[in-house]
């Protein structure tokens, strides 16, 4: 099916259409979060788990130009195994003309299920506000995007290498409505917590789903950030963790890296300074996103 030039999978399409439950996956996370080979299982682990649920996936990527929302089984494997572009909303014109394949970030995701009638959508963690950013000016623009694409976005909140309190403000200017899933403390990706309190909560699927028609009601296009924290048993150490991006963030200084090139830098480097125990982490979270994603969307639908 074909909807303002995006292609839907038949399957997704149909769901769509009846009012079924729909969970959008972000291809991002697949091509460039997580190493090869655990990124490919991870992007099927994650279709599986929503399967399990009666939730219809809809891994999004652009496939040779064309936005795809639900990939086939030899589009995923291209997106987990070929080396290609991250697309964010500004890319997905350029990616059209030029007829190539790339990995929709958080912000050209949720562009692409808002646009195509996908109300929940499952990640990692967000975008956002970088350290230093008030020198570099480096804010994702998954924070923008999400003032004005209407699904559930659910995350466990950011990586502790950003600028956490920024994000959060940023999300306020931009009001972007952020709750805690069964929490009072926004949650730092691989930690539960981070030191930064929220106003709002919910404690379930059904209230995260009514505030998200609250939101619809009042005529807003803006997302709802559900932060959800990693589970308790499966996080990072905390004192691990706090060694270890100290470690990251001394070898980027010492070694004179800038600019776009902190993140990749410190990404990579914490999975090798953890011995891979943080990308264990990255993927318990991101299954635990995708679960709760599917609960809601099953809310949604009834
Ligand atoms: N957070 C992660 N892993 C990721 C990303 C974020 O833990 O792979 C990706 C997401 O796709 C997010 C993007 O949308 O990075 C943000 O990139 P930028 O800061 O360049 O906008
Ligand atoms: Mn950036």
């Amino acid at each position: 099916m074909q909807d303002a030039g995006i292609k839907i999978h038949p399957e997704v399409a149909a769901a769509i259409s009846e009012g079924a439950a729909v969970v959008a996956l972000e291809s991002t996370i697949i091509s460039h979060g997580l190493p090869r080979p655990q990124n490919l299982l991870a992007g099927r682990a994650f279709e599986e788990l929503l399967r399990a649920q009666n939730v219809v996936p809809a891994t999004i990527a652009v496939i040779d130009g064309t936005p795809t929302v639900g990939l086939a089984e030899d589009e995923l494997e291209l997106i987990a195994n070929e080396d290609i572009p991250k697309a964010s909303v500004r890319d997905l014109p350029i990616l059209r003309a030029k007829g190539l394949s790339g990995a929709t970030t958080v912000a050209a995701t949720a562009y692409l299920a808002a646009k195509t009638g996908v109300k929940v959508f499952a990640t990692g963690g967000l975008g956002g506000v970088h350290r230093g950013a008030s020198e570099t000016f480096d804010e994702s623009a998954d924070l923008t995007t999400l003032a004005s694409a209407p699904v559930v976005v659910v995350s466990a909140g950011v990586k502790s290498v950003l600028d956490i309190g920024a994000t959060l403000e940023r999300l306020e200017s931009l009001s972007i409505p952020v709750v805690g899933y069964r929490t009072d403390i926004f949650p730092a990706f691989w930690l539960p917590t981070s030191e930064f309190s929220l106003d709002w909560r919910v404690d379930g699927p059904g209230e995260a789903a009514e505030v998200f028609r609250a939101l619809q009601a009042q005529g807003s296009k803006s997302a709802l950030v559900v932060a959800n924290p990693v589970p308790n048993a499966e996080a990072w150490d905390k004192a691990e963790h706090d060694a270890v991006l100290e470690k990251a963030f001394a070898a980027a200084d010492a070694q004179g890296v800038r600019g776009k090139e902190v993140t990749p830098f410190l990404l990579q480097f914490i999975v090798e300074a953890s011995g891979g125990r943080s990308l264990e982490v990255n993927l318990s979270l991101a299954r635990n996103n995708v679960s709760l994603a599917g609960e809601i969307a099953r809310s949604l639908a009834n």
